[in-house]
């Protein structure tokens, strides 16, 4: 546990991020610990920006920071080989936060995953099409914002209504993102991080 590097993250102290994660990569902390750790001072930011006590310019700063600090931690995960199925994943659409996408795109590749990253604001149609082209068993979305919870539930309804939806299994993620949006939403399971996604993921995908 490093509360350090919480609050560290919680105050945007980039000098004594950059110092916490150099010492508890030396003490050999695997990676997914110290992203967590990131990911909870991150939430805190969250917590400072909705009680105004921070503004749009530091919710930007901690992204930056965040990136700072994963660019520390190199590749994240084992030796990147596709052993395993498609996992097709995206920000739906008017929703930009990459983040925890990003990271559990390089976790899933790097468990055996092949990925298809379809980037962020990602419109329902992208979706289809590309359950159409890779054809995946299992698809991921993420979504950050309580205001675009209506639009998963509509790409998801969509890709029923394409007739595809008893070929995947939907998984959902991101800060906001609970087990009654899930239910919502009408999709299959609510990952809290990336490792949960991965086990997910191989569950689906029968292996
Ligand atoms: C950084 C940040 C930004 C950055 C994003 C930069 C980027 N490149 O992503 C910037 C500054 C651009 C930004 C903008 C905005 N943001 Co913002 N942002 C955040 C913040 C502080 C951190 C998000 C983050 O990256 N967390 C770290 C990652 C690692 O965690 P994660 O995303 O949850 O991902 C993990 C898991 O959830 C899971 N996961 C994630 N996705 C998926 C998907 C699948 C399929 C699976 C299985 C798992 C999974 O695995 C990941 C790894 O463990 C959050 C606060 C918070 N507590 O989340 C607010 C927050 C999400 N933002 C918020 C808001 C309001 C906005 C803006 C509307 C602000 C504005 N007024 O303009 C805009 C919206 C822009 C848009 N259209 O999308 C609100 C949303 C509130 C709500 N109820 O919807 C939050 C919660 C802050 C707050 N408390 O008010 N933001």
């Amino acid at each position: 546990m490093s509360q350090k590097l919480i609050d560290a993250m919680a105050d945007l102290d980039e000098d004594l991020i950059v110092s916490e994660v150099k010492a508890l990569v030396e003490k050999k902390v695997p990676t997914l610990e110290i992203i967590s750790y990131l990911q909870e001072g991150m939430g805190i930011v969250g917590k400072r920006f909705e009680q105004k006590e921070y503004f749009l310019s530091e919710l930007i700063m901690s992204a930056e920071l965040f990136n700072t600090a994963s660019a520390l931690l190199g590749g994240i995960g084992g030796a990147a080989s596709s052993k395993y199925g498609t996992f097709v994943m995206g920000t739906i659409y008017d929703d930009i936060h990459d983040i925890g996408k990003n990271i559990v795109t390089t976790v899933m590749s790097s468990n055996g995953f092949h990925v298809v990253d379809l980037g962020v604001d990602v419109p329902t149609a992208k979706y289809i099409e590309a359950i159409k082209e890779y054809k995946p068993k299992v698809i991921g979305i993420s979504c950050l914002l309580t205001t675009a919870f209506d639009n998963v539930k509509e790409c998801i309804s969509s890709i029923e209504a394409a007739g595809l939806r008893d070929s995947v299994k939907i998984l959902i993620g991101g800060g906001p993102v609970d087990e009654a949006t899930c239910k919502y939403v009408k999709a299959d399971h609510v990952c809290r991080n990336a490792q949960e996604t991965v086990e997910y993921a191989k569950k689906y995908m029968g292996v």
